[in-house]
């Protein structure tokens, strides 16, 4: 399929709570946070006592994922959590919260915690983005927050989202109801998706499909991916 080709097209993906019709030429791909600090062993992540393996799953699925996508010209969109330097935009409430040794802003082994500009904040190189991927810097766990996320996508006629990114059960469920609400339909891919934990990732994923697909839809990487190619 060339870029041409897919302004017409919509293929049915196997989905759950019932099939999912894409449109490529109306849809996006939306990576949310695969950052280093979060992903990488001796990261942010990891120093809070998380098994990263649980995360890094994901990233070997999400690379094909991200392949196809490129290879069709689909569009992609990165988003980083974190802030900036002087942490201006870190509500004291979120550095405070959980009374941790290492908080964001703190200096680690990749540099200050969840702040712009750090190797720690950055995104990990086997999902870089290349140009013309947008990558939106987020201080909050939804994606839409104090972003111009909402004002990329319309302008680019965007109305589907296919989910992937870290973590479930909050910056992509954080995301995916902020975008739910917005008015577009999501299609979150859970072998893109990761918790530090088990039951958060099941439930995360059962709380978007619940109730006729409350917040969206779930589905898998392969299906996208024998789709588009
Ligand atoms: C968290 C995120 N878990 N990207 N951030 O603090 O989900």
């Amino acid at each position: 399929m060339n870029h041409s080709e897919s302004e017409t097209i919509m293929i049915i993906i196997d989905a759950e709570p019932y099939e999912f019709h894409l449109e490529p030429a109306r849809a996006a791909l939306l990576i949310i946070d695969m950052q280093r600090d979060f992903l990488e062993p001796g990261g942010f992540g990891e120093s809070l006592g998380n098994d990263v393996s649980l995360l890094r799953r994901t990233i070997g699925p999400t690379k094909a994922l991200l392949a196809a996508a490129r290879a069709v010209g689909l569009k992609v969109i990165h988003t980083r959590e974190g802030h900036r330097p002087d942490l201006s935009d870190l509500p004291i409430a979120k550095k405070l919260r959980g009374n941790p040794t290492l908080s964001i802003g703190d200096k680690s082994a990749m540099g200050r915690i969840l702040v712009r500009g750090e190797i720690g904040h950055d995104i990990i190189p086997e999902l870089y983005p290349i140009a013309g991927e947008p990558v939106i810097d987020k201080p909050g766990k939804g994606a839409f927050y104090a972003t111009d996320l909402d004002t990329i996508l319309k302008n680019a006629g965007v109305t589907q989202l296919l989910v992937c990114g870290v973590t479930t059960e909050v910056c992509v469920n954080t995301t995916v109801r902020e975008a739910n609400d917005r008015g577009y339909d999501c299609l979150v891919l859970d072998d893109c998706c990761g918790s530090y934990f088990p039951e958060f990732q099941e439930m995360g994923l059962r709380m978007i499909k619940a109730q006729g697909g409350i917040f969206g839809w779930v589905g898998s990487s392969p299906a996208i991916i024998a789709a588009l190619t």
